[in-house]
């Protein structure tokens, strides 16, 4: 149903290319035109609706629980949420799924870019701060990331370019007659 909401929610390590993703697929979704579509950043929501939380398992829960509620209210009013948290823990990722999918689709795309790339991008030194100690609990170096068993799509930015990653994205949202 082309007039029914849904989520694309993608998830990853850090620095595996999800926001830049998100943004490259969002603006193919924009000049299609059709819906209105809200984009939920991971450093956009933890300075508005998450502010206050930090990395412990709870409060990463809790993130994405807030994420997937936000995003099944945007569902609910047929229009595209866009979430691109790091959304570690698979148990946190299924309730949110719940959540959206009482209203629409949950479209789950694990950006597997390996860790040792990240790590060598390493845009922000977080990765360098996390091997020096400064840093405690970072996901993938001392906290876990559990990968997605059964993502709808998994598109690695270490293989493609960021425009193939988006492009993927699309064709597979235009087979599934969603955009
Ligand atoms: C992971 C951390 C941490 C720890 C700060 N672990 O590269 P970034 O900077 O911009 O993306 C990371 C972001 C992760 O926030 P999320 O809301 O996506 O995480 S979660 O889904 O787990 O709630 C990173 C920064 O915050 N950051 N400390 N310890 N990432």
């Amino acid at each position: 149903n082309a007039r029914q909401g849904y989520t694309l929610f993608f998830t990853g390590l850090s620095g595996s290319g999800k926001s830049t993703l998100a943004q490259a697929v969002l603006a193919r979704l924009l000049e299609t035109g059709s819906r209105p579509v809200t984009v939920l950043d991971g450093d956009e929501v933890r300075r508005h609706l998450s502010k206050g939380l930090g990395f412990s398992r709870e409060d990463r829960d809790a993130n994405i629980t807030r994420i997937g509620y936000v995003a099944s209210e945007v569902v609910r009013h047929g229009g595209i949420a866009i979430c691109a948290p790091i959304a570690p823990y698979a148990g946190a990722r299924a309730d949110a799924r719940q959540l959206v999918q009482a209203h629409g689709r949950f479209v789950e795309i694990h950006v597997s870019t390996p860790l040792e790339v990240c790590e060598a991008r390493d845009r922000k030194g977080l990765y360098a701060a996390a091997r020096a100690g400064k840093i405690k609990g970072f996901t993938g170096i001392d906290d876990p990331y559990e990968v997605p068993s059964s993502p709808e799509l998994r598109v690695d930015t270490s293989q493609l370019s960021v425009g193939e990653a988006a492009e993927r994205v699309v064709e597979w949202l235009r087979e599934q007659a969603l955009a």
